[in-house]
């Protein structure tokens, strides 16, 4: 690690030198004692303000630093001494970053913090937050499963707690088309709009041949749209992103293998988009069947050689891959879906009743739900969208380029029949 950022500071050496010297100064001085006096050696604390006289113009002025932090020194000369004739009545102007553009002056209370490489982290994070997130999820399986449950059960439960009310008399029919559902949640000032594309069920009809396609057709319809957004001379500033950036895979609760159908179909998915099997309807299992069926169910996964979320080929690093090998160990989840509420002990949970008690779905004693909307959210949101767009995407934008049709063909053109 300490190594790579040397490297990098290497690198810069020769497009900024002031930079580098900077950057030399806060490596070198616990090793390399300065021969400054006892006040030029001073180091502020958190939010002790540090006044500079740059020794030119364009040398940082001021900063308070963080615990511990270094003194950025601007300037060889005067530190700390006289103020700086930038500062106006409590606020800061400061001049332009070292080697930076000449324009860009910057303002108010939020510089008066430390001014150092994280605070790129909060640039991002302002950017991010104000930009929000789009994150798209879409459920295939076969028919009845609980797809179309499951995506309410999504939005009902943590996510976006949309109520339920308890004469809710609506019932969930027959997905016969493909359609998206959307919200935007917010939470703790972060704005995300959440899309679940609910697909037709499969395995209806006496021949479920190519039953995949339109599943298929969707997702690289989406790669389609954004390439073609990528290519336009006047393109927008921020492509809207309809990517399917998960595919959640329905599993019946058999207890057996995986079926011929679950194979040739995620096998062709898995090449194009990130799956992330579920064992549906896992309520009707009992947990040593649960167990079973899950232990089973990964060894097809592999003998089958279908790839399935998270990939180990795309862990970016150790820490990362002890994660994923937890998750790689805990898939397909075993998930419960509901639209209903109960009351248990003065509580409203979302759950099943039967006949000898009340299945919660977002306990994690009770079925896998939490864990699964955890992955998605919680922890492997941001990861799902790069594989997305740096392994899904880009292999078919390859592909597409190559075959050198963009305006000529769609998503079904002949060039695209490696990818399918
Ligand atoms: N026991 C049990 N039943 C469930 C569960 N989830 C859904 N169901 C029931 O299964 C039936 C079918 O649910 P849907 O959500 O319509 O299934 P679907 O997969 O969307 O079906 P299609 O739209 O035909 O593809 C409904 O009666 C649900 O109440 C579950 O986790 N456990
Ligand atoms: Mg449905």
């Amino acid at each position: 690690m300490r190594e790579d950022r040397l490297k990098v500071e290497e690198s810069e050496r020769t497009e900024a030198p002031e930079l580098m010297e900077e950057s030399e100064r806060t490596e070198k001085t616990p090793k390399d004692p300065s021969p400054l006096s006892e006040e030029q050696q001073h180091v502020p604390q958190r939010g002790e303000l540090v006044l500079q006289t740059g020794g030119s113009e364009g040398q940082p002025a001021v900063g308070a630093l963080p615990q511990g932090g270094q003194e950025g020194q601007g300037g060889q000369e005067g530190q700390g001494s006289s103020p700086d004739p930038r500062v106006e009545g409590g606020t800061e102007t400061r001049g332009p970053p070292p080697g930076g553009p000449q324009g860009g002056v910057l303002r108010g209370p939020d510089l008066l913090g430390y001014v150092g490489i994280e605070a790129v982290l909060d640039q991002m994070r302002r950017k991010t937050m104000k930009a929000g997130f789009e994150f798209n999820i879409m459920v295939v399986g076969q028919s009845g499963l609980g797809k179309s449950t499951l995506v309410n059960t999504l939005f009902k439960s943590k996510v976006s707690r949309k109520s339920c009310s308890p004469n809710y008399e609506e019932k969930i029919s027959k997905t016969v088309q493909l359609q998206s559902v959307s919200h935007v949640i917010e939470e703790k000032g972060v704005r995300m709009k959440l899309t679940v594309i609910d697909t037709p069920g499969f395995g209806d009809q006496i021949n479920n041949d190519r039953c995949w396609e339109p599943v298929l057709k969707h997702v690289n319809e989406q790669y389609e749209k954004y390439l073609k957004e990528e290519l336009r001379v006047n393109r927008q500033r921020k492509i809207p992103d309809t990517r399917v950036h998960c595919c959640i895979y329905f599993l019946p609760a058999s207890g057996h293998w995986l079926r011929p159908i679950d194979v040739e179909f995620m096998k062709r998915l898995g090449k194009i988009v990130s799956i992330v099997p579920v064992i549906a309807k896992a309520d009707t299992l009992t947990l040593e069947e649960r167990t079973e069926f899950k232990q089973r169910i990964r060894q097809d996964l592999v003998a089958n050689g279908i790839q399935v979320y998270p990939q180990k080929e795309n862990d970016e690093d150790a820490e990362e891959r002890l994660l994923n090998n937890t998750i790689r160990e805990s898939i397909p989840f075993a998930v419960v879906g509901t639209d209903r509420e109960h009351q248990v002990n003065g509580h409203r949970v979302l759950g099943r009743k039967t006949k000898w008690g009340i299945v919660e779905v977002e306990n994690v004693a009770h079925c896998e739900f939490a864990n699964l909307r955890d992955l998605l959210i919680r922890s492997h949101l941001e990861d799902l969208k790069q594989v997305t767009h740096d392994v899904h995407y880009e292999t078919y934008r390859v592909q597409r380029l190559t075959a050198g049709a963009v305006h000529q063909g769609g998503p079904n053109g002949s060039d695209l029949e490696s990818h399918l």
